[in-house]
Order: C-alpha cells, then sequence, then structure tokens
C-alpha cells in the first residue's frame, strides 16, 4: 500500500481521484482549504483518509502533510481563465506560489514523485494543432501564465534537487463533480446546468471554438499512471480524449440527448480564449500506457445523469 497525497482532493478531479486510489485500496491523505473544492465530494472517503484543511499559500501550515507520504498529485489550483483575467494576483497566489511551497514541501519530506496538474491552455494560439508538448508555449491569459510557471517549476525541482516530477497537461477535464453552480466551472456543466433549468445557454464567440474535451474518468487513469510510470519523471505529457468539438457541435449534441431544439444566444469572445485546443496523446500512450476509455459522447451523457440526480436526489 502506497501512501498519496491529493493537493486539492475535495475538488471535481481530486475527489474522483481520491475515490479510486481508495477502490485500489491506497492510502490517502487530502490537503484542501474548500476554496473551491466541496466537503460534500469526499463524503464517501472522509472515515477512510486523512483530511487536511490547510492553504497552500502558507507552506509552514502544510509541511506535516506531505510526512509519510510516497506521491503527491498536486492539483489544488485556481482554475479557470476568467477568473485570473479579473484578479491576477489570486490566481498567481494559489497557482505559482502554492506550487513552489509543496514542491519545497514534498521535496523536504523527500516524496518520491510529484504529479502536477497543469493545463492545455499553456499551448495559447500556437498555429499548429494537435498540441505536441514540444510546441512553444504562448499563453494568453494570467491562469496559462500561472500553469506554465507552476510547470517549469516542477522542472528545476527535477533537475536541481532530484525531486521526481511529472508535469500533466490536462485537456477540458468534465465530467459529475465539476461545480454546477460556480461561474468558473467548465461550459459543459453551464451548458447541462442551462439544459435542466430550460434557459438558453451562452456562446462566448461565434461558437466555432474547439476543446479537446476529456472525460474525467480518463484523467484519473493517466494521472495514476503518471504517479508510477518509470520513465514518466521529469516529463511533460498530454491528457486529452485525443478529439475535438466545436462549441456548436456540442450543443447539436446536447440538443439529441436531451431530445428538443435549443438555439444558444452568441456574446462576444471572452478575453484570454483560446480558439482551438486538441491534444497529441502520443507520449501519454508511450509513457503512461493512457488509453482514454470514455468516449465525449459517453462521458456527457454520464455527467448529465449526475447533474439530473443532483436535481432529484
Ligand atoms: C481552460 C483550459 C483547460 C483547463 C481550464 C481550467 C484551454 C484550451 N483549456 O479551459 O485545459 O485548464 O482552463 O479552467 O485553455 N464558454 C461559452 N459559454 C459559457 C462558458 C464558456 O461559450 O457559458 C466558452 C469559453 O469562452 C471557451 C469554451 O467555452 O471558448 C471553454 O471554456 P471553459 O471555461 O470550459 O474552459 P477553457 O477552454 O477556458
Amino acid at each position: 500500500m502506497a501512501h498519496y497525497l491529493v493537493t486539492g482532493g475535495a475538488g471535481f478531479i481530486g475527489s474522483t481521484i481520491v475515490d479510486e486510489l481508495r477502490r485500489r485500496k491506497e492510502k490517502v491523505s487530502v490537503l484542501d482549504n474548500y476554496l473551491t473544492g466541496q466537503r460534500e465530494n469526499l463524503d464517501d472517503a472522509r472515515d477512510k483518509i486523512t483530511i487536511f484543511e490547510a492553504d497552500i499559500r502558507n507552506l509552514e501550515s502544510i509541511r506535516a502533510c506531505f510526512a509519510g507520504v510516497d506521491y503527491v498529485v498536486h492539483l489544488a489550483a485556481l482554475p479557470s481563465v476568467p477568473r485570473s483575467v479579473a484578479d491576477p494576483i489570486t490566481s498567481n497566489a494559489v497557482n505559482v506560489d502554492g506550487t513552489l511551497n509543496v514542491l519545497v514541501a514534498a521535496r523536504d519530506a523527500r516524496v518520491k514523485r510529484v504529479v502536477f496538474s497543469g493545463s492545455s491552455s499553456v499551448y495559447g494560439d500556437n498555429p499548429t494543432l494537435p498540441r505536441v508538448e514540444t510546441h512553444c508555449p504562448q499563453p494568453l491569459s494570467p491562469y496559462a501564465l500561472t500553469k506554465l510557471a507552476g510547470e517549469y517549476y516542477c522542472q528545476v525541482f527535477h533537475c536541481l534537487y532530484g525531486l521526481e516530477t511529472v508535469v500533466l497537461r490536462y485537456f477540458n477535464i468534465f465530467g459529475p463533480r465539476q461545480d454546477p453552480d460556480s461561474p468558473y466551472t467548465g461550459v459543459l456543466s453551464i451548458f447541462t446546468a442551462a439544459y435542466l433549468r430550460r434557459q438558453t445557454p451562452t456562446i462566448f464567440g461565434d461558437g466555432e471554438q474547439s476543446r479537446d474535451f476529456t472525460y474525467v474518468e480518463n484523467a484519473v487513469e493517466a494521472t495514476l499512471q503518471a504517479c508510477v510510470a518509470p520513465h514518466a519523471a521529469g516529463k511533460t505529457i498530454n491528457v486529452g480524449a485525443g478529439g475535438h468539438q466545436t462549441l456548436n457541435e456540442t450543443i447539436r449534441l446536447f440538443n439529441k440527448i436531451f431530445g428538443y431544439d435549443v438555439r444558444p444566444q452568441y456574446a462576444p469572445p471572452r478575453e484570454g480564449d483560446v480558439k482551438h485546443s486538441f491534444a497529441d496523446i502520443s507520449r501519454a500512450r508511450e509513457w503512461l500506457d493512457y488509453h482514454p476509455r470514455v468516449g465525449f459522447e459517453e462521458g456527457l451523457r454520464k455527467t448529465i445523469e449526475w447533474h439530473r440526480s443532483l436535481n432529484t436526489g
């Protein structure tokens, strides 16, 4: 049994990782300050894991969480491009200073490996598609820049201190537990909530922007592989589904699944928004033996079911 510390473990991706680790009978600790994470996401696991309520912006308050830990899955972050445009200082403090603190604490506690949740946003509007990890980053928003800085810190800690780090560039992860009530949540969560409430979804821009929407179970699989894969240390690896959908296409799929036609309203594009995003996942296949199992439509149906269960249960 290995000991995993999941920072941001009360969040959408983090709590799904916690549940999978518990299913695999691993020892689990969670570090979260509940700024964006939800306590109820840990309801099933609460009695069997250790939960530290602390803030990664305060190094001394988090050191104790790392004692005896083998693997750190570092997900604690402030997501969202528009949030970072509105408040770059806080996004930087959590995503950059917080990540540096996590790396220092992990190094000092001699953990075996840190897996960092990077973001596809670092590619920005680099015109070459699909995105390959060797492409030059072109961050367009403070959020993207914070995630790129986190990557570089991981690489420096690997080279300088010998701390094993793996950077995963997540591509638009979606699924159950992605907060339906936050204005900064993912677009599929927002659209699902709108359909269930019979409200008109808003598309920022012409709807022809595309994303490699990746179901959360696929990301969990890649992340846990990254903890133990022998050749992953020091690497930066895309975690996507390897496909892409425009927002207009997703609306057509929503209309099919819900069985009625909704016409979205269109609004000006969001500042800092990327136009197209689509992952080359060759490295993930090679180094993580990663094969996304849940396709886009299946994942979307599961996500909608979860939203429905919230409304009925
Ligand atoms: C970025 C990253 C993603 C992840 C995420 C964390 C890219 C390509 N992806 O996601 O990997 O790190 O940040 O927050 O940078 N939109 C609408 N209507 C809405 C809400 C959103 O049209 O009501 C649009 C939005 O303008 C964008 C697309 O939907 O073009 C996706 O937005 P998002 O907020 O779900 O995720 P995104 O791509 O900023």
